[in-house]
This record gives C-alpha cells, sequence and structure tokens, in this order.
C-alpha cells in the first residue's frame, strides 16, 4: 500500500489542534503539527468564540503542514457541539458565534411552545439548556429583525468547512446535536423548525460522515502554497462522534468515557432509544458516524478541574499546575463531594464559592483548602460516572463489562483510579487523542482505504497502546 496522510482539526472549548494521521495500510501514526489555545471572549456582555482568530489557526495550521509535509491527502474538521454562526444573504458572518455557557439562554426552555417530553421524542436528545434549539430561539426573540437578516446557518464544524470549500453543508452529527433533527429520519425536523417561527431557508442539506464537503478552494491553496487541491472530508464532525469514532471498543459491553471539557458516558448502539426511561434520565441519542447512534449523557467534566486551577491561581497569585491540584486531592483527608450537574457548576465566576455554596447547602460543611474543593470535584465527578452508569444499565438491559476512558482527561490517573474504584469496573483508558483518531479513520474511509466499521476498530487496536485501571478498594 502507499501511504496516505491526512490532516485532522479537532476544536474543544479550551484548546484546537491539527494532527496528521499517516496510514500505512497497518496502522495509523499521529503526528502534531501544530496546536492553539481557544479562549471565549466577552463582547457587550455577551460570550463569544473568537471566530477570527480560529479561522487564522486554521490557516496557520494549512501553513505548517504544507511547509512540514510534502503533501497529504485530505482535510477533516471536528468541533465541540451545538453552537452555530448565522449568515447572511451575502454568506457573512452576521456576528461571531456564541458560546454555550453564554448565559442569553437562562430561563427560555420554558417559554418554547413545545414541551420537552415532545422534543424528546422526536429527536431523542436530552435537555442540555444550552441546546442549539434554545440559542435560537433566544436570539430570535432578542433580535427578531434576524427574520429577515439570517438566511443560512452552520455549525462550527460546517461554518469552517465552508471557509475552506466554498460550500453550505451540514454534517448529521453535529447537527444531531441541536434538538431539531429527527432521530428515526435523521433530516431536519420540518414540524418543529415551522412551530418554532424559524425560517426554513436557515437549514443546510444534511451530509454524512464519510462524504465529501468540497474541495479546498484555490484562494486557500494558494495562500498555503500548494498546487494540487484535496478534499475537504465530512468526517464525525461532532468532536464526541469522532472521539467515539476512534475508540478501541471490545463489544457491545463496552461503555466509554470521554473525558474531555466535558465527560460523555454512554454506549455505541445500532438503533436509538427512545422511552420513557431513557426521557426520565435525559440520555441523547446523537448521531455516530456509520450509521451508529451515540447513547449517552453529559456529565461535567474537566472544565471544573481548569476553573479550579484558574480560580485558584487568581485568588492567591499562585501558579499551580493539574499536578499540584492531584496532589492536593490526594492528601485531603476530608470526603466532600458536588453534584457536577448541579447549575451551580455549568458558568460558575467562582468555582471555589459554587462548591463551598453547594457543600454547605448539602449539610457537608465548608470545604477551605485547595485539596478539599479539589476532592470534592473528583468525588462528584466519579460519583456521577456511578449513578449514569447504572442508568445506563437499567435503560439498554445491558451489564456493563468495563470503561473505555479517551480524551485529554485521562492523564489524570487519579481520575481513571477512581472511576474504576467508585464504579467497580475495569477502566481501559486511552487513547488521549481519540476525536484525532476517529477524525482521520472516517477520512480514510471516504478515501476507500477502509470499509468496514469492524476493520476500522482492528486499525485503532493496532495503533494505540492502552492502560488499564483495576478497581482498588
Ligand atoms: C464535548 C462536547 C459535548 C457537547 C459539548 C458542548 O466537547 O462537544 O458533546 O455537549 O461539548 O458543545
Amino acid at each position: 500500500t502507499k501511504y496516505r496522510k491526512c490532516l485532522a482539526f479537532d476544536f474543544g472549548a479550551s484548546s484546537g489542534r491539527l494532527i496528521a494521521g499517516v496510514y500505512d495500510g497497518e496502522k495509523v501514526i499521529l503526528e502534531e503539527i501544530y496546536r492553539f489555545k481557544n479562549e471565549p471572549v466577552t463582547i457587550n456582555n455577551h460570550l463569544h468564540w473568537n471566530l477570527e482568530l480560529l479561522y487564522k489557526h486554521i490557516v496557520s495550521g494549512l501553513e505548517v503542514a504544507s511547509k512540514n509535509m510534502v503533501e497529504f491527502n485530505s482535510i477533516g474538521i471536528d468541533t465541540w457541539g451545538v453552537d452555530y454562526c448565522l449568515l447572511n444573504k451575502e454568506g457573512q458572518p452576521i456576528h461571531w458565534p456564541f458560546h454555550y455557557r453564554d448565559t442569553r439562554t437562562e430561563g427560555i426552555s420554558s417559554k418554547l411552545p413545545i414541551q420537552f417530553e415532545e422534543f424528546y421524542s422526536k429527536t431523542g436528545i436530552q435537555f442540555l439548556p444550552f441546546n442549539t434549539v434554545y440559542q435560537l430561539y433566544a436570539e430570535f426573540k432578542n433580535s427578531p429583525e434576524l427574520n429577515r437578516q439570517a438566511e443560512h446557518l452552520l455549525f462550527m464544524p460546517d461554518l469552517f468547512n465552508y471557509f475552506l470549500t466554498g460550500n453550505k453543508k451540514t454534517e448529521y452529527t453535529i447537527a444531531s446535536t441541536s434538538q431539531l433533527l429527527n432521530v428515526e429520519g435523521k433530516q431536519w425536523d420540518c414540524d418543529i423548525i415551522k412551530r418554532l417561527g424559524f425560517p426554513k431557508r436557515l437549514f443546510q442539506e444534511i451530509i454524512f460522515p464519510g462524504e465529501i464537503y468540497g474541495m479546498l478552494d484555490k484562494k486557500h491553496m494558494r495562500k498555503i502554497g500548494m498546487s494540487n487541491s484535496v478534499p475537504v472530508i465530512s468526517v464525525g464532525s461532532h468532536d464526541t462522534a469522532s472521539a467515539v469514532a476512534g475508540i478501541p471498543i471490545e463489544n457491545e459491553d463496552s461503555a466509554y468515557l470521554i473525558c474531555g471539557s466535558w465527560s460523555l458516558l454512554g454506549l455505541e448502539i445500532q438503533n436509538p432509544i427512545v422511552n420513557e426511561k431513557s426521557l426520565k434520565e435525559s440520555f441523547s441519542n446523537e448521531g455516530g458516524v456509520l450509521n451508529s447512534i451515540r447513547f449517552l449523557k453529559n456529565i461535567n467534566g474537566m472544565f471544573l478541574l481548569q476553573q479550579l486551577k484558574k480560580h485558584y491561581n487568581e485568588m492567591f497569585t499562585r501558579e499551580l499546575d493539574f499536578a499540584d491540584i492531584i496532589n492536593a486531592a490526594k492528601l485531603s483527608n476530608k470526603n466532600f463531594s458536588i453534584n457536577p450537574n448541579h447549575a451551580l457548576f455549568l458558568s460558575p465566576d467562582n468555582v471555589m464559592e459554587a462548591v463551598d455554596a453547594y457543600c454547605i447547602s448539602t449539610n457537608q460543611g465548608k470545604p477551605d483548602n485547595l485539596g478539599e474543593w479539589a476532592i470534592a470535584i473528583y468525588n462528584g465527578l466519579t460519583q456521577e460516572f456511578n449513578n449514569q452508569l447504572l442508568n445506563l444499565e437499567s435503560i439498554t438491559g445491558k451489564k456493563i463489562k468495563h470503561i473505555h476512558m479517551v480524551g485529554g482527561g485521562i492523564q489524570d490517573e487519579l481520575l481513571c483510579q477512581m472511576t474504576a474504584n467508585v464504579t467497580n469496573k475495569k477502566v481501559i483508558a486511552g487513547p488521549v487523542e481519540s476525536s484525532v483518531l476517529g477524525n482521520i479513520m472516517i477520512q480514510l474511509y471516504a478515501l476507500g482505504e477502509v470499509s468496514t466499521q469492524s476493520e476500522i476498530r482492528q486499525i485503532i487496536k493496532k495503533s494505540v497502546s492502552l492502560k488499564v485501571y483495576e478497581p482498588q478498594t
């Protein structure tokens, strides 16, 4: 076989990276090309993504890639979910995309003319106050002129793909996070869209993972000094979809836990589960690659530890890193715990104050040092992993054998070991870069190098090294 080189952009809520995957017919070797921070900006009291900077990072990443590599075969982009950009008739962004943690959606969900039960029966998506549908409803309510001005809606990865190719399409897995896609039909739910009063023209043709979004346009080829164009491939453009595609899942009873800003706990299934139990526990049926469904639940994640590091360092003018936080947590002899999915922890101004408030209101007393704040977060996260694992078992009727933990958060060994202990299940940790790997595998699929899910998983197994955590008492 000849070598294939695929470029994967993976945008998370706190950082982004461009990684090349080199496939030799057996396995994929990853090579990091470019990494950058993703920091939201507050404009006019609203939290936005820095669109200009993110776009510059895409171009810089491609420049570095084309300088370092003789040639590459394709590009794929995945990003965090739900966020979008509205474009005007000229195809220009009307404003920088809002951050899902922006507060404009507060209290909006009860104002919609459709009850959540009905949303769930049609879309199969868990309630998260920032789902696209609520963001869009809030935005149209605040700015009725959008009914005239807004012509197209593109999710973040669609937007970047559009910049690179000139084509406006919407990729299926990212669209599924909107709560506007019909879970069975895998198409826009026109009835919901009409009843919410959104202009139908906003919603683009749905394109599936493994299809071609378009060719890299001349303008970018010239800019980065390339003479032959390459396809921009529609991958699982929701980072979580790519992450699931990049896990060496052992069998149908293996749960996964993707550890990034969010923790996503779930199972890969073939047909959506939409029933009273799944509604009650608010589990999502998000779109997966190659006809799969991601049956999962959002649990708060590394965001809490990132915020703890940031707020603690600011407040006490220190420069602690994650290792210091982990050590402090280990040394703590008090056992505080929070519910990480409590509303207090969605966008806290100061996470230590939020932990205090939670602990006081639940009669645990008040944590007052780094270790105590940290252990409250570790206990809270891992206990919630266990609660949701039990829900997952009871909804699906499956007995989960072990948990695949992937994503940046698995570099935190305390988190992995505590997860094994609290759930009393074996944890198989790795790879860290599962989103990138899943992104690259779907590019190889589109290029005709692989053709089934099981082939993909075999290649992944050969490409990664894993670490096992057995439960300890
Ligand atoms: C993870 C993720 C989750 C989504 C959240 C917000 O990075 O994409 O799947 O619920 O971010 O977009």
